[in-house]
């Protein structure tokens, strides 16, 4: 592996995922350049740094090229010289905790189904096929509003963990695009502000990126 180039982070400012490898990046001391992808309907995956699949984050480091957000940011944590104490989702005490990851995930995948349908793809927001993934959603959340605390304070001593980094992302997204209420979940968004006092945080707002003009 050719480990002279910065890795690159390819993905968007306005996505969780892509935010979630972005603040692992910060909070472990790796630096990264940053390209954003314009267009999600392309096809080719050359758009898309190379990932077959089509989809964002991927982490591009000279001659290896990591898809995936989880394992964009194991890789960064086998890159850093920093010792950090990070949480992963196998390291997680009892089954709430497992369970907690899983649901931030299918929330976090539920986000790209509820934005990429009835925004992007412009289908019908009232099919049953988002009106599902709404209500799952709101299901997940309400999960994690009634565990979020316990889950958090049962975590060994640690500098960072996957859960909370994704969790906030995931708070953070729904909120910047507004595709359900937040208010129900009184508990999820007093962890989403005091988390978001982060460095790590504060240096990666969600924003569309924009496309070089002319
Ligand atoms: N399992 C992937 C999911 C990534 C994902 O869904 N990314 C969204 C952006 S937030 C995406 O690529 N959306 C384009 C699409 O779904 O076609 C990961 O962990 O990185």
């Amino acid at each position: 592996m050719d480990r002279l180039l910065a890795p690159c982070i390819v993905g968007r400012s306005s996505s969780h995922f892509t935010r979630l490898v972005r603040m692992f990046a910060l909070e472990l001391g790796v630096a990264c350049e940053f390209a954003p992808v314009y267009d999600l309907s392309s096809l080719d995956a050359r758009d898309y740094a190379g990932n077959p699949a089509l989809k964002l984050p991927v982490l591009k480091m000279g001659d290896v090229t990591i898809f995936g957000a989880e394992n964009i940011c194991r890789a960064l944590a086998e890159l850093t010289s920093e010792h950090r104490r990070i949480i992963w989702p196998e390291d997680g005490r009892g089954v709430q905790a497992r369970n907690a990851q899983e649901l931030v995930w299918h929330a976090m995948q539920a986000q790209v189904q509820l934005g990429f349908g009835t925004q992007i793809a412009k289908l019908p927001v009232d099919s049953v096929y988002f009106v599902k993934a709404a209500a799952g959603m709101r299901n997940a959340l309400e999960w994690l509003d009634e565990k979020v605390n316990e889950v958090i304070d049962d975590m060994p001593p640690h500098d960072i963990s996957l859960l909370e980094a994704s969790l906030f992302c995931l708070i953070e997204h729904v909120e910047f695009r507004a595709t359900i209420s937040l208010a129900p979940y009184g508990r999820l968004t007093a962890f989403a502000l005091a988390f978001g006092q982060r460095a790590s945080a504060q240096q990666t707002p969600f924003v569309f990126d924009l496309p070089p003009a002319g």
